[in-house]
């Protein structure tokens, strides 16, 4: 599914983000970004080693904030490193730093003239935050930013399975 946003276009597609050909692709990191599981792993792997080294010159990343590495073997030019918020109970500001995410990932995506960026769904896996509602606070932060900035070109959900896929296209038709 795709939308166009006045310049911009905005999609879904189910899918693995280290094979995205978008200029950046975004990790879902931890405040160490010295790798781990899921989306973060599955980076690493395909990236190869340089983005770790880079990565640890950058001395971590605090929850919400977002940093730069490039993409090592990956198709995409750059990774955009960025931390979620570990899901309590929807109360402990858990919205505000996810939609941080989407918006400082962007940002830097602007700052660096990065025209294409491929986001996973950040902190739906081990991060425990529900789909739908991650869905719609990621959605509603992108489009907000792409109305302001028609630089960048195209975002892409790069969604794991049909279920997230589901999650994103409903919250999509909701907005
Ligand atoms: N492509 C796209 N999406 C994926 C892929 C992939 N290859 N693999 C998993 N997903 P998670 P979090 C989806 O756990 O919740 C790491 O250990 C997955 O199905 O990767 O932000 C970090 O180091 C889910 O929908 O990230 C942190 O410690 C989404 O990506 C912690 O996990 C996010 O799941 C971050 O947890």
């Amino acid at each position: 599914m795709e939308i166009q946003l006045g310049r911009s276009v905005l999609e879904l597609v189910e899918g693995d983000i280290t094979q995205q050909d978008t200029e950046a692709i975004v990790n879902a990191a931890n405040t160490s970004l010295l790798g781990g599981g899921g989306v973060d792993g599955a980076i690493h792997r395909a990236g190869g080693p340089k983005i770790l080294e880079e990565c640890r010159q950058l001395g971590g990343c605090p929850t919400g904030e977002a940093r730069l590495t490039s993409g090592g073997n990956l198709p995409a030019r750059y990774v955009i490193h960025t931390v979620g918020p570990v899901y309590k109970d929807g109360l402990h500001r858990e919205p505000d730093l996810l939609g941080s995410c989407y918006r400082e990932s962007l940002k830097l995506a602007s700052a660096k003239g990065i025209k294409s960026v491929a986001f996973p769904s950040i902190s739906t896996g081990a991060y425990g935050y529900p789909l739908a509602d991650a869905a719609r606070v990621a959605l509603t932060t992108v489009k907000a930013y792409l109305a302001e900035h028609p630089e960048i070109e195209r975002v892409r959900f790069v969604l794991f399975g049909k279920a997230a896929y589901a999650a994103y296209e409903a919250a999509l038709r909701g907005l």
